[in-house]
């Protein structure tokens, strides 16, 4: 993935993207990501960005002549990049965008707002996608970003390491994750449960997938509900569905 982030918070930015499996992925060049601080593209000696709205009200709003430098300059770089605004009133980010996301060539700018957010008219000249993570409003995109471009790179190979596949996690096969456990196999009388003790495959494989499903129903059971619709669910997860639903879980 190569991506740009637009913000008036670049450190904020900067030191989320320096460490862990992303830090990694940048350092070998899996990922390209450059900060961009919208206040070079500012003018005058305060280099203001931003100002009142226009009707009033409370908070400030973004001024569209930076957004515009910024974009433009960026463009004339990259000019097959897209522009993704990170705001509350954008389409819901999930697991199929991450993976979306991830499978796009195309540059990605990131643009994220603060305050009550960007000028109209850049939105409307600039921006070819808005994404929202969720319902809650935040102080500004750059979490947000951080969000989307964090679950997109799982997905771009080489980010998460040899020996593991984002198509393991949670939400790949439509289900929540099923539990996990490690060393020791008695922890102050806890036992690990014995079928992962075993070392027979098929017992393991058929007690993650119950899991798998018993979370989700006790959880999430709308997913399930979607997943049924959509005839992702196997004869197999349908008998245990209902073992599972006949036992208080
Ligand atoms: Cl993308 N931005 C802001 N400011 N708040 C949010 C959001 C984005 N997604 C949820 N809340």
């Amino acid at each position: 993935m190569k991506i740009k982030v637009i913000t008036l918070f670049p450190a904020m930015v900067e030191t989320v993207l320096e460490e862990s499996l992303l830090g990694k992925a940048r350092a070998k060049g899996i990922l390209s990501i450059d900060v961009v601080n919208l206040r070079d593209f500012t003018e005058g000696r305060h280099q203001v960005a931003d100002d009142y709205p226009y009707g009033g009200g409370a908070g400030m709003v973004l001024k569209p002549e930076p957004i515009f430098r910024t974009v433009e300059s960026l463009k004339k770089e990259l000019p097959d990049a897209r522009v993704i605004y990170l705001s509350p009133q954008g389409e819901r980010f999930d697991h199929e965008m991450a993976q979306s996301l991830a499978a796009d060539t195309r540059p990605q700018i990131f643009l994220c707002g603060r305050y009550e957010g960007i000028d109209e008219r850049a939105r409307v000249a600039l921006v070819d996608r808005e994404i929202s993570i969720g319902d809650y409003v935040l102080n500004g995109g750059e979490l947000a970003a951080l969000v989307v471009i964090e679950a997109a790179a799982r997905f771009v190979p080489g980010v998460l390491g040899d020996d593991r596949s984002a198509d393991q996690d949670s939400f790949s096969d439509g289900l929540l994750d099923y539990p996990h456990f490690t060393r020791p196999p008695d922890f102050e009388g806890m036992k690990v449960p014995e079928v992962l003790l075993s070392g027979n495959h098929e017992n393991i494989r058929v007690w993650r997938r119950k899991e798998a499903l018993r979370a989700t129903w006790l959880k999430r059971p709308e997913l399930l509900t979607r997943m049924e619709q959509e005839g992702r669910l196997s004869a197999e997860d349908m008998r245990f569905l209902r073992e599972i639903s006949g036992t208080d879980a």
